[in-house]
């Protein structure tokens, strides 16, 4: 960067000016350096390697697109126009688009097919708090309304739709919902629309979230909604819990097929994970279940709600989701089925295992009269089925209640399987650590002593599957590229 220096003598500049000029037409740093004049500019030139399901053939970085990291400027027309133009490389091996360390302040941009949204580990993007940067989109179908608001929703920062193969990745970078004036806006019923989530993928094949920090949320984390082949691995999810940041799932698996989330640790205001499929008459029509699930190696903090709640919105049904090695910190409760009459669909065949919980108010949960209906024109025939739930092989401490479990009257929840499970009671616990009622099933090894209608039988455990879901065995590849940025 010698050519970049002042100098007094005229002779000199000239020569210099015509080494800088000729620099400058062979190499990056020296347009750089033109460019800046007097001031040294630095230009990085980073070899970085991640994995993800596949590798990208074209890669380009926001900055080339006029993108400015000030945490000021806003950098959504940025990454329109770059995924706009990285969007012609779908059939072409892809395409890759990097995020420079920098503070990235955008509103709401949409993802393309065969595509990585890279993040560079010292990149972190700010959610905008203009309202104007977040387009209003129609309700899920399978929901008939917005949550918060009745009729339309702010669409998510990161959204996309009807794509395949697309990933959100990075070193462990930063995506910063800035969510307290939404919060605040929720508390005082000042909102129009539904609040935003930070990610949301619908109709969409082959979709992988992995290593980035999620922080404060407006509402939901990141949701994949009528989507398959879904991977989330090696997220951190963090929400304020005091006070609560409210509505702050961490991931919301929803009316999807072969899921895998593994690796992750989040503090919510809300569930950790909240697997869904619709709400009332809207789930019921629509009826796409969230099937083939698995969910391994959580760390969940959720003072306010589950650490792995199944509802309420379930009236596409769930089936089939396998969870294990979880912790649980200061939760409300474990494992929540929520459910009402009115939703329809099923929860069936869940299997947990292996799960340790500290400090809890109750280990497990169950409601059938969660209530909170879609409109009035909800089918009160519409009753869900609830059947072969099985918890094993856990240890849990300092619990307020073991379990309260309550079915729907003439609707009862059957199958339930509970085995080795060590349930340490907190010193000011509930006198009756089991509350049962419309339910059945069975138990072996738990203590305390479960209620009457989970009478203790001759199992050796309750069931596992053994095989493996296809989800579970993607391959993870090592891609890698040079990244040059100031
Ligand atoms: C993203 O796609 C949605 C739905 O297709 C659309 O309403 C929205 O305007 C798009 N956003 C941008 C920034 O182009
Ligand atoms: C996306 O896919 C859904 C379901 O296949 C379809 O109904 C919808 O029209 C598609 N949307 C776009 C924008 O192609
Ligand atoms: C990722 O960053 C978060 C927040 O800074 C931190 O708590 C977490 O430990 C990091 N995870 C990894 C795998 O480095
Ligand atoms: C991503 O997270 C996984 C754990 O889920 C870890 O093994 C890997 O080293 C992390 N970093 C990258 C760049 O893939
Ligand atoms: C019971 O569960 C605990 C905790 O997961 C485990 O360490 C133990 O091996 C289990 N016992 C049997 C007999 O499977
Ligand atoms: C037990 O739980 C209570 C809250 O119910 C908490 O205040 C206390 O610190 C916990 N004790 C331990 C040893 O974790
Ligand atoms: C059919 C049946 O057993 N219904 C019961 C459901 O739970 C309520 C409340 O405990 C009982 O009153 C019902 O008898």
């Amino acid at each position: 960067m010698e050519f970049c220096r002042k100098n007094s003598k005229l002779q000199v500049m000239k020569l210099l000016l015509l080494v800088v000029v000729l620099v400058g037409l062979i190499s990056f740093e020296g347009v750089e350096c033109r460019k800046k004049g007097k001031k040294k500019v630095k230009v990085l030139d980073e070899y970085i390697e991640y994995s993800a399901m596949s590798c990208r053939a074209h890669v380009a970085s926001l900055t080339d697109f006029g993108g400015v990291g000030d945490g000021i400027t806003s950098n959504t027309n940025a990454f329109k126009a770059a995924i706009e133009h990285l969007g012609q490389f779908s059939y072409d091996g892809g395409s890759q688009l990097f995020v420079p360390p920098g503070q990235w302040l955008t509103g709401s941009f949409n993802l393309t097919s065969h595509f990585t949204l890279f993040l560079h580990k010292d990149a972190v993007l700010l959610a905008s708090q203009e309202e104007s940067e977040w387009p209003v989109i129609a309700p899920l179908p399978s929901y008939g309304r917005g949550r918060d608001a009745a009729g339309g929703r702010y669409i998510s920062l990161i959204f996309g739709t009807n794509l395949t193969d697309v990933i959100v990745t990075g070193d462990n970078a930063t995506i910063d919902g800035q969510g307290a004036l939404w919060w605040q806006k929720f508390k005082k019923g000042k909102l129009k629309y539904t609040r935003p989530y930070l990610i949301e993928i619908m109709y969409s094949d082959q979709v992988q979230i992995s290593n980035l920090t999620f922080l404060n949320s407006p509402s939901w984390n990141v949701h994949p909604v009528y989507s398959s082949n879904v991977i989330i691995k090696g997220v951190t999810i963090l929400a304020p819990i005091v006070p609560i940041s409210p509505n702050t799932d961490g991931i919301n698996p929803d009316s999807c097929t072969n899921v895998l989330i593994e690796d992750c640790y989040i503090v919510s205001g809300d569930d950790c994970v909240a697997v869904k499929s619709g709400w009332d008459e809207y789930g019921i029509s629509f009826a796409m279940p969230t099937q083939h699930l698995v969910i391994r190696r959580l760390t969940c903090i959720s003072p306010d709600s589950a650490v792995i709640a199944l509802g309420s919105e379930m009236s596409g049904g769930i089936q089939d989701v396998r969870a294990e090695d979880i912790l649980a910190i200061n939760s409300e409760s474990g494992i929540r089925i929520k459910t009402a009459v009115g939703r329809g669909g099923f929860v069936k065949d869940i299997f947990v295992r292996r799960m340790t919980m500290k400090t809890m108010k109750w280990a497990f949960w169950m409601t059938g009269n969660y209530g909170s209906h879609a409109d009035n024109k909800y089918d009160p025939n519409a009753l869900p089925v609830i059947q072969g739930i099985s918890y094993t092989d856990m240890v849990a401490d300092n619990v307020t209640m073991a379990a309260r479990l309550e079915g729907i009257d003439g609707d009862p929840f059957t199958g339930i399987c509970i085995s080795n499970v060590t349930i340490g009671m907190a010193r000011k616990a509930k006198k009756v650590p089991w509350t049962c009622t419309n339910i059945s099933g069975i138990t072996t090894g738990v203590s305390p002593k479960p209620c009457d209608s989970l009478p203790e039988q001759e199992v050796t455990s309750c069931p596992y599957p053994t095989d493996s879901l296809a989800i579970e065995n993607v391959e993870q590849k090592l891609c890698s590229f040079r990244a040059n940025y100031k």
